[in-house]
């Protein structure tokens, strides 16, 4: 969203994969024009959403990058098809492109697309954002090819990182490859440099506070606040994605019920996670023990008047989300390792202010950087979520409002208008070196 408003603002290409997966050769660029964007969209064939998409890019990169290394598998074909696929993007893509345009390069599935451009004689400044977080060094190194990704990164102009830790492990793999990055560069005369920094990604913080005003009244929310029946509410909004530490996030609400009988019946715990990335196993697997955890807990817990946890395997639209959120009393968003985590800040952002819900944030999400003022976790303990689940339950009126106005004061300094504004300045002062230097 952040980046259709750059695009709404200046005008603009925006350009990928349209979501279609075709049998024979795939067609497009397919041009469609809205206002001043145009939508350049692409289709893949079976072969390259198998190799491509399931295989290298969420197979092989996702697990690494989170750190998730038993879901981690490696086919060489895959990273050949995924390297085609990059290149066949740069060349639908350098017909579209004029000589001052900014390329603004998103998420692990294109690092090699700058290479691929430059390759072919481009010379725009290319940026790229990497939306997960970048691993440490030493588990980078499982990847048979990660030296060939450090090499393709270094094609761009700017790199930006949500935390500072993702940036010290690029800079830190750099090293180790002795690729020296930033000042060193610069000194050596090699141009251009890569600026590599950190761009926190933001939210929409009015946005979301005017949606979750403004539904209250919806039939969804009236008929989810009717079955709480008072009790207190406890939600989680997730893809459905093994990082998002949802098994963990059951067992430690399981153990809340066990260890303090007396919020039985007393509260409720919503887990909306539409599916994603089906067909990948891992990806169905979750599915099939959420499904299970969910039955386990509530055949043991629940009671006649009373279901422990709904389990909603399926997407809401965004209003309703944000009027859920209001409701709440304790948002739980644990993941296992994730870039930044929208959900939290959405989450904080849809909140009372005179009487708010109350966050509770794995630290292993780059959103536990910002929102200092959660009730901070370790996803894996299971006890200390269940501790921090009955702490945020009992927070007193006037903490809440304190750590609350806190949390919002950081989103708004930081929101989505910073993070886009800031990366495209960044991206034009490249531009600038690039041609001085040229
Ligand atoms: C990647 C990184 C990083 C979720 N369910 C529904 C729905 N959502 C919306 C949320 C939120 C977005 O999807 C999910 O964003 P997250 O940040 O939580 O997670 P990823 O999809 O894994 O995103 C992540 C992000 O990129 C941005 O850089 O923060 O770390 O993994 O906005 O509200 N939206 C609707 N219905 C749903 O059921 N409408």
């Amino acid at each position: 969203m952040g980046v259709l408003a750059a695009l709404r603002e200046h005008g603009g290409v925006w350009f990928g994969w349209n979501g279609r997966v075709v049998s024979g050769d795939p067609a497009g660029p397919k041009l469609e024009h809205d206002g001043n964007i145009t939508y350049a969209t692409i289709e893949l064939s079976e072969r390259a959403y198998e190799l491509y998409y399931n295989g290298f890019s969420n197979t092989s990169l996702w697990p690494v990058f989170h750190y998730l290394l038993g879901f981690f598998r490696y086919e060489r074909r895959e990273f050949d098809e995924y390297r085609r696929v990059n290149s066949l993007f740069a060349r639908k893509l350098i017909p579209l492109l004029k000589p001052d345009d900014l390329i603004w390069v998103h998420d692990y599935h294109l690092i090699p697309l700058a290479s691929e451009l430059r390759r072919a004689g481009v010379r725009n400044p290319i940026g790229f954002f990497l939306h997960t977080p970048f691993p440490a060094v030493e588990a980078l190194r499982v990847l048979p090819v990660y030296e060939q990704l450090l090499r393709a990164m270094c094609a761009y102009d700017v790199v930006g990182f949500h935390t500072l830790r993702d940036l010290r492990c690029f800079n830190d793999a750099l090293e180790s490859l002795s690729l020296d990055s930033g000042a060193d560069r610069r000194a050596s005369g090699r141009a251009p440099p890569i600026n590599a920094d950190i761009f926190p990604i933001g939210i929409d913080v009015e946005g979301c506070h005017q949606l979750a005003m403004q539904t209250g009244e919806q039939d969804n929310v009236q008929r989810m606040v009717h079955h709480l029946h008072g009790r207190q509410l406890l939600i989680g909004v997730d893809r459905l994605d093994y990082s998002k530490g949802l098994e963990e996030r059951f067992r430690a609400f399981a153990r809340l019920l066990e260890d303090y009988p007396a919020i039985r019946n007393q509260v409720s715990y919503i887990q909306i996670a539409p599916t994603s990335r089906s067909g990948v196993r891992a990806y169905d697997d979750i599915r099939e023990a959420l499904e299970q955890s969910a039955g386990m807990i509530n055949g043991r817990f629940a009671d006649i008047d009373w279901v422990p946890i709904r389990y909603l395997n399926r997407a809401f639209d965004r209003a309703t989300l944000m009027a859920f959120f209001r409701e709440t009393n304790v948002g739980l968003v644990t993941p296992l390792r994730d870039g930044m985590n929208l959900v939290a800040k959405e989450f904080v952002a849809a909140q009372d202010p005179e009487d708010p819900g109350m966050l509770v944030l794995s630290r292993l999400a780059g959103a536990a950087h910002e929102l200092t003022d959660a009730v901070l976790v370790n996803p894996y303990d299971i006890d200390g979520v269940a501790e921090a689940m009955h702490r945020a339950l009992h927070m007193p009126l006037e903490e809440r409002r304190e750590r609350h106005k806190s949390m919002l004061d950081v989103l708004r300094r930081n929101d989505i208008t910073a993070w886009r504004t800031r990366f495209v300045d960044a991206l034009l002062t490249a531009g600038q070196q690039r041609r001085a230097a040229e």
